[in-house]
């Protein structure tokens, strides 16, 4: 541990007023469990498929693999690469490793070989726990890659690894009778989540015991969990929204039932819905937008959903336009929420009791009363009241730098620890922010968060590829989707390449795709140009770019009509 890159603390004095002020409490995560499954242990915690996990079978579990883990050689102190879709084993785990004071990096299940590697090589983890197969994926192969490129030594595998006993550790092997656990110190770093970025390689965010805690136990009372609550997990539960917003985590906190579902498909989740009485879930605005038309199309052929029983449905990761907002309740017969929130920590919700225009007009307030926020303009000065600036922000929850980042670090915060987030915000008199736009080199694809960058190094490995610039371009069910502007290098008799003569735009998608990239970061149309425009500061003119390639789609629009 390089403890000045690793992590970087809040300042001692903040850190002291936190504590007394009550949002750090100095309890490792692991405890979590094992206060609601004392308090509760019959309760079902966890329901996925058929099977079921009560509190004290979950928390029993959890100790029982710490246990195995550790005798398997795992070291507190050290981090593994997690990659699972959702699951029970993944709560196990997760427990498990927080017990032991290993931390989870939390890949994404859409995660690849070039992220995965990138993860297991750049944090050094000492472990990678995937599962056999996931949506068609073979994760058992990835897993063999990292191994025989020397990036990773030992993987775990939930569920089928039979066959592979030389290679693969079954976690089924895991689990031992429970033994006295370390004492972990809270103000440690409890798990890494992945930032959306908008660099090169992703970065990884690290997440206190402490902090993490404070920002789930603090949402779970502002959605007002209670031990009746039933939640539905349709996003991939390790991502920070449905984790600890207040998701999974926020649910086992209070004492509810986390139902766990494979994806967001409206006729799995309405049949969820009324198998298990779901009270809340969380999900993005297009898979809203997919709710909504699958609802109103049910209740055109008289066999309308039975969503009764839901209360909350949270919408966040991007912004969820008015229109659709108002939709919710007169279709789905429930209330919205609305959820503005990031990885590296600050979380604004709009609260239940909140009046109807404020909750959908707008994206919510921070959880904290020590939340702060600054709006600044392009000088780093705060702007008037009410005028839209850059929203910079600081707090209990708040990471004040990403892991073995330094370079990163100094631009993404401000010299007094305010995270610069990117978005472009205004705030209402009555302190809730309204999102703006955003101005960080990023494309929001209907939550999904692709940084233009890493995306622009991967075209620029391609021989043919001279320059390449990636934007966003506005679509009406995803917010936004992704565009490649490309230049290409000169023809070998030095005459410059007229539009795609030599390389297609599915030629260049499928080399991608070879990169073994997250399918969704792969440019969803790529324009092949002879120059990519300038700013008068020598910089690639993206505005120009996206209102190019807007007011393009726009007039293919107008003509199909
Ligand atoms: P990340 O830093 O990768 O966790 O992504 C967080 C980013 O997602 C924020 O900085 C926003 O740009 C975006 N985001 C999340 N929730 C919302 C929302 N409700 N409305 C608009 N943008 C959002
Ligand atoms: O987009 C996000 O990262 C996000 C959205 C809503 C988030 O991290 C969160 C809530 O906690």
């Amino acid at each position: 541990m390089n403890p000045t890159t690793d992590f970087t603390p809040w300042p001692t004095e903040l850190q002291q007023q936190y504590r007394a002020q009550g949002y750090w409490s100095d309890e490792p995560l692991g405890t979590l469990l094992a206060q609601t499954a004392a308090a509760a242990g019959e309760h079902i915690a966890i329901i996925a498929d058929d099977k079921r996990w009560s509190y004290s079978q979950l928390d029993q579990r959890a100790n029982q693999l710490a246990a195995g883990l550790l005798a398997s050689g795992l070291q507190p102190g050290t981090r593994v690469v997690v990659h699972l879709p959702n699951c029970g084993e993944l709560f196990e785990i997760l427990f498990a490793l927080f017990r032991i004071g290993v931390a989870p990096i939390l890949a994404l299940p859409s995660h690849r070989f070039a992220e995965i590697s990138y993860f297991c090589s750049f944090a050094e983890a000492d472990a990678y726990i995937t599962c056999a197969n996931n949506n068609g994926f073979d994760h058992r192969e990835l897993a063999r890659q990292l191994r025989h490129n020397h990036i990773i030594e030992r993987v775990i595998i939930v569920g089928d690894s039979t066959g592979d006993a030389e290679e693969f550790c079954a976690l089924d092997s895991l689990y031992q009778a429970p033994i006295a656990l370390p004492n972990i110190n809270a103000s440690d770093v409890a798990l890494y989540q992945l930032s959306g970025g908008t660099t090169g390689v992703p970065k990884l965010i690290p997440r206190t015991h402490n902090d993490y805690y404070y920002s789930l136990r603090a949402s779970a009372l502002i959605c007002e969990l209670t031990q009746a609550s039933v939640y539905l997990a349709v996003l991939p539960v390790v991502h920070n929204f449905p984790l600890s917003s207040p998701g999974a985590l926020g649910v086992l906190w209070a004492g509810g039932t986390l139902v766990l579902a494979e994806n967001g498909a409206p006729d799995l989740a309405f049949s969820l819905i009324e198998q298990h009485q779901v009270t809340v879930t969380a999900m993005v605005p297009p898979l809203a937008l997919t709710w909504l038309s699958a609802a109103e199309n049910r209740q055109k052929m008289g066999d309308a959903p039975k969503l009764k029983s839901l209360q909350v449905i949270q919408v966040g990761g991007a912004k969820f336009c008015e229109t659709a907002a108002r939709r919710i309740q007169p279709i789905l017969g429930c209330q919205l929420q609305q959820v503005f929130g990031m990885a590296e920590g600050l979380v604004n919700y709009t609260r239940l009791s909140d009046d109807q225009d404020t909750i959908m007009t707008t994206q919510g307030r921070p959880i904290s009363p020590h939340d702060e926020i600054r709006i600044v303009n392009d000088e780093d000065r705060p702007v008037a009241d009410g005028e839209t600036g850059h929203l910079l922000t600081r707090g209990p929850y708040t990471i004040r730098g990403y892991f073995r980042a330094a370079e990163h670090n100094a631009k993404a915060f401000t010299a007094d620890g305010f995270y610069r987030t990117g978005d472009l915000v205004r705030m209402t008199e009555r302190g809730y922010l309204i999102v703006e736009g955003r101005a960080k080199d990023q494309i929001n694809r209907g939550g999904e968060k692709i940084a233009a960058e890493e995306i622009e190094n991967c075209l620029l490995a391609h021989p043919q590829v001279q320059d390449a610039a990636l934007v966003a371009m506005p679509d009406p069910f995803l917010g936004e989707r992704s565009c490649a502007f490309v230049t290409l290098r000169t023809g070998c008799n030095q005459q410059p390449l007229k539009s795609n003569e030599l390389i297609k735009a599915s030629d260049l998608q499928r080399f991608l795709r070879e990169c073994n990239l997250a399918t969704f970061k792969i440019p969803d149309r790529i324009e092949f140009i002879a120059s990519l425009p300038q700013t008068r500061l020598g910089k690639v003119d993206k505005k120009y770019l996206r209102e190019w390639i807007s007011e393009k789609l726009a007039r293919a629009t107008q003509l199909k009509i």
